[in-house]
Order: C-alpha cells, then sequence, then structure tokens
C-alpha cells in the first residue's frame, strides 16, 4: 500500500511534469499511461524483425547474432539491475531518459544501451526501399537533398570519435537535423547538447561492425544505407 509520503511525493512529481510540459519532448514522456506505482520500469528487448543472416552482406550473420545476444541483452541486463538498486520510480523509459543526469553512470550507460538497440534493429530491414514523400520533403527541407542529408549524416557518423551513434532527429520546431552522441547516450536524454526526438540512428561503435569490416567505418556506413527501414522513419515521423 502507497504511504501518504510516497503519495504526496508522487503527486509533486506529476505536477513538476506537468509544469514543465512545453516542449514536444516532455509531451512523449507522458505519452504512455501511468504504470502501477507497485510495479518498477523494466526494459526489454525486442524480437529482432528479421533472422540474423538477413542482412548479409551489409551486416554479417554473426556481428548480428553477438550484437543481439550479449551486447544488447547485458544493457537490458544492468538497466534492470539498477533501476531495483537504485529505487528508479521513473514511469516510462522516455521519462527515464529524460531525468538521466539523476541517475548513476551505470544507468545512464545502460539505459541508452537498451533503448538504443531496440531502436537501432527497428530501424533496419533486409532490403531497403525509397523513402516516402513526406519523408523526402522534411529531409529536403532540412538539408536540401537525400543525397546532401546522406553525406551529411555519415559526416557525422565518421566524426564520431570513439564509440557512439549518429542520430536524425525532429527537433522543438518540427525540422530534422543531423547529430551524434557518444557512448550510449542518446538525444531524448537530459545530458547531451543537442535534445530531440530521434527517427532514425546509427550505431558506429566497432562491435556494430569490426568483425567484418574492421576499420573501415566509412565501408560498413557506406552499405549501410542498403538495410535502412525508411517505412519505419516514415512512420516515426507520423
Ligand atoms: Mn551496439
Amino acid at each position: 500500500m502507497q504511504t501518504r509520503r510516497n503519495f504526496l511525493n508522487n503527486t509533486a512529481k506529476a505536477t513538476l511534469a506537468v509544469a514543465v510540459s512545453g516542449s514536444v519532448l516532455n509531451n512523449l514522456a507522458q505519452a504512455e499511461p501511468a504504470r502501477n506505482q507497485a510495479a518498477p520500469l523494466s526494459f526489454s528487448q525486442i524480437k529482432l524483425p528479421y533472422s540474423y543472416s538477413e542482412l548479409e552482406p551489409n551486416i554479417d550473420a554473426l556481428t548480428m547474432e553477438i550484437h543481439y545476444t550479449k551486447h544488447h541483452t547485458a544493457y537490458i541486463k544492468a538497466i534492470n539491475e539498477a533501476i531495483l538498486t537504485e529505487n528508479i520510480s521513473e514511469t516510462s523509459e522516455e521519462q527515464l531518459l529524460a531525468n538521466i543526469s539523476k541517475y548513476s553512470a551505470k544507468a545512464r550507460n545502460n539505459a541508452g544501451g537498451a533503448w538504443n538497440h531496440n531502436f537501432f534493429w527497428e530501424n533496419l530491414v533486409a532490403n531497403t526501399t525509397e523513402p516516402s514523400e513526406k519523408v523526402v520533403q522534411l529531409i529536403n527541407a532540412s538539408f536540401g537533398t537525400i543525397d546532401k542529408f546522406k553525406e551529411e549524416f555519415t559526416a557525422a557518423a565518421m566524426s564520431r570519435f570513439g564509440s557512439g551513434w549518429a542520430w536524425l532527429i525532429l527537433d522543438d520546431a518540427g525540422k530534422l537535423q543531423i547529430t551524434s552522441t557518444a557512448n550510449q547516450d542518446n538525444p531524448l536524454m537530459d545530458v547531451v547538447e543537442q535534445r530531440g526526438i530521434p527517427v532514425l540512428a546509427l550505431d558506429v561503435w566497432e562491435h556494430a561492425y569490426y568483425l567484418h569490416y574492421q576499420n573501415k567505418r566509412a565501408d560498413y556506413i557506406k552499405n549501410w544505407w542498403n538495410i535502412v527501414n525508411w517505412k519505419k522513419v516514415h512512420e516515426r515521423l507520423a
């Protein structure tokens, strides 16, 4: 049973959340219905919408299998541990990310790792298709042409030093922008320079490509365009 103090704490948090709900990010964080306060937030791994080998030759089967069953699984396990040991009471994954500065490095790294990979798996498909008219219009409005966008996104992914991610995000003004983050940070977190709603992401950690591409990150990125799920980008912008 909820104590009166907990109830007041939760009410205060809810009031605060409403007070700062001006931005689209906060609206997103509140989109999920409130969870039962007794059940802590728990991350889970999505089922891959393709087999490990289906993205070949662009991403090899062994890389996919290790990436999904070892790396991603470990992030999920660690964030769920951190939620329990740190008594994290955020009510959705997005809300946790939006408040991540309040928690430990373990929570930050693993909440990011858990969320980012689910997001990344969904934006891959065995054979890419042309982006929809709506996606093309939005990309053209921000970058001029699709080719120019690909060039700029590739440059962001190439210039991310060490481990991290490149992102296409929707900013508060409804405009698409390219950004990149270090480690497992993402644009939903309150610790990053450029925040926004992610619509496409590329994992440029070496574990995402090293077996097949070794040091050739440029080749990995070039081939990754062959497996971009533009339908998912369209859905995320809808
Ligand atoms: Mn990864």
